[in-house]
């Protein structure tokens, strides 16, 4: 592979292309086509139906900033699930809180799973925690089948195509925010403001027919479209969105995510906060 570059056609009009030096894995699984490659540049890469998912150099921001940011809202957290995620990001991020008990994975894909803990052993570690359970099945019947049984939900899919779309729309949402305990709360990746401004714009009006409160927050993904990244956070009654212990925030502070990057993830830059009325200042 002597000058061979992985390309992720990522708007009709933009690709990424990212050098890989081998090929180390790939499988049709029951619902995408998985591929993972060694890169020059940046670290292991996972690849799900020609969409990077991960890369080992970035991850860090995305997993920290779907689970910090609503696990430090809630005074409490013990029980979280995690829908798709299956190559364990967000429960090694989840279970960096003191306060948690048992985190949940259900992810549709049990290919991913497997390929996580043999290929990307720095994702998946949390897999070896006994807080960790992983059940491979629909997150949609999960969440649909388990009211009032968790104090998080974070979502952690791919982009709204296929067997995602389901977890982007109100009826998902009002299920979510059934399965979650009082002063519950819920995050998930909505896409790129740049790109995805229709999309983004709809979804928190979905989200808005279910959740006490909907808010967007930023972070950064340099491997995804457009490098800056919405999260969306869905709360169940009023908790703000600052940080309820901020001990427990500095604590479970890692390489992107902090008390001070929590803060700032909510001052949406003007034409964010236009996608989401959040207000430019809100927070
Ligand atoms: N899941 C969200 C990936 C979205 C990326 N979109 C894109 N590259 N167009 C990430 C899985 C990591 N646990």
């Amino acid at each position: 592979m002597a000058d061979q570059y992985f390309t992720e056609q990522q708007t009709p009009y933009l690709r990424l292309g990212v050098r890989v030096t081998a090929q180390l894995h790939e499988e049709q699984t029951e619902y995408q086509r998985l591929r993972i490659y060694d890169t020059t540049d940046l670290g292991r890469l996972l690849v799900l139906d020609d969409i990077i998912q991960l890369t080992t150099s970035d991850e860090f921001t995305y997993h920290e900033m779907v689970a910090h940011v609503p696990l430090a809202i809630h005074p409490d957290p013990q029980d979280a699930l995690v829908i798709g995620g299956g190559d364990g990001g967000v429960v090694r991020e989840a279970l960096r809180h003191p306060t948690i008990q048992r985190v949940h994975l259900v992810d549709i894909d049990e290919a991913v799973v497997r390929t996580a803990k043999e290929f990307f052993p720095t994702v998946s570690s949390g897999y070896a925690d006994p807080r960790a359970t992983i059940s491979i099945a629909d997150g949609i019947a999960h969440v649909r089948d388990n009211p009032a049984a968790y104090d998080a939900v974070l979502i952690d899919s791919t982009d709204p195509i296929g067997p995602a779309v389901g977890l982007f729309r109100a009826d998902f949402y009002r299920s979510v925010n059934r399965s979650l305990r009082d002063r519950g709360v819920f995050s998930q990746q909505i896409g790129s403001p740049f790109y995805n401004a229709a999309f983004i714009r709809q979804t928190i009006a979905a989200a808005r027919e279910a959740f006490d409160v909907v808010r967007v927050y930023t972070g950064v993904v340099p491997t995804y479209p457009g490098g800056l990244w919405c999260y969306l956070l869905g709360l169940k009654g009023d908790l703000g969105t600052m940080p309820a212990d901020p001990a427990r925030a500095e604590q479970v502070s890692g390489q992107y995510y902090s008390p001070a990057v929590h803060r700032a993830a909510f001052a949406l830059p003007p034409f964010v906060a236009a996608l989401a009325t959040n207000g430019p200042d809100a927070g």
